[in-house]
């Protein structure tokens, strides 16, 4: 089945804001459309850094801006969409088989990334080519 960058979508959570500051939670499955096995987060980026730059073939992800800001573009092989990340309480969800580059990290910022599995490196497709192949034969 074709992926299509129609799928990622921005999804807000909750928020509690009171006079001492706010919460955000994301609870698993309620919040984000999958199960949550592993969560990492990028930090101490340089400036002008691109983090990213590959696909993977079967994993979910939700990415939230911890802190700071920075754009995530998306390429499904057919269409491109393009998203500014600046505040915790909403993050992008990512299906399976999207290339993402992220750029234009604020000074500090802070990406964590909830997703559906545990590391695995055979399951990232780090070639654009060989990206594009299997999008479009998929
Ligand atoms: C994405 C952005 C936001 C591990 O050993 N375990 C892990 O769980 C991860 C995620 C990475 N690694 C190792 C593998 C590489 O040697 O850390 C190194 C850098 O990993 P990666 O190329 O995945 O890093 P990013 O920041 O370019 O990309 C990651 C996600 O993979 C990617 O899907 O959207 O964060």
């Amino acid at each position: 089945m074709k992926r299509s960058v129609d799928e990622c979508k921005i999804i807000d959570l909750p928020r509690i804001t009171d006079p001492y500051g706010s919460l955000t939670f994301i609870e698993n499955s309620r919040h984000i459309p999958f199960d949550v096995k592993r969560i990492y987060y990028l930090y101490d980026i340089p400036g002008g850094s691109m983090r990213g730059s590959h696909a993977h073939r079967h994993l979910h992800q939700f990415l939230v801006a911890m802190s700071g800001s920075f754009d995530i573009e998306l390429d499904d092989g057919s269409s491109k969409k393009s998203f500014r990340m600046n505040r915790s309480y909403y993050g992008l969800y990512i299906c399976p088989m999207m290339w993402r580059n992220l750029t234009d990290f604020s000074s500090g910022a802070v990406c964590m990334v909830l997703a559906s599995d545990y590391y695995d490196e055979s399951e990232y497709i780090r070639d654009y080519d060989t990206f594009m192949e299997t999008a479009q034969n998929s």
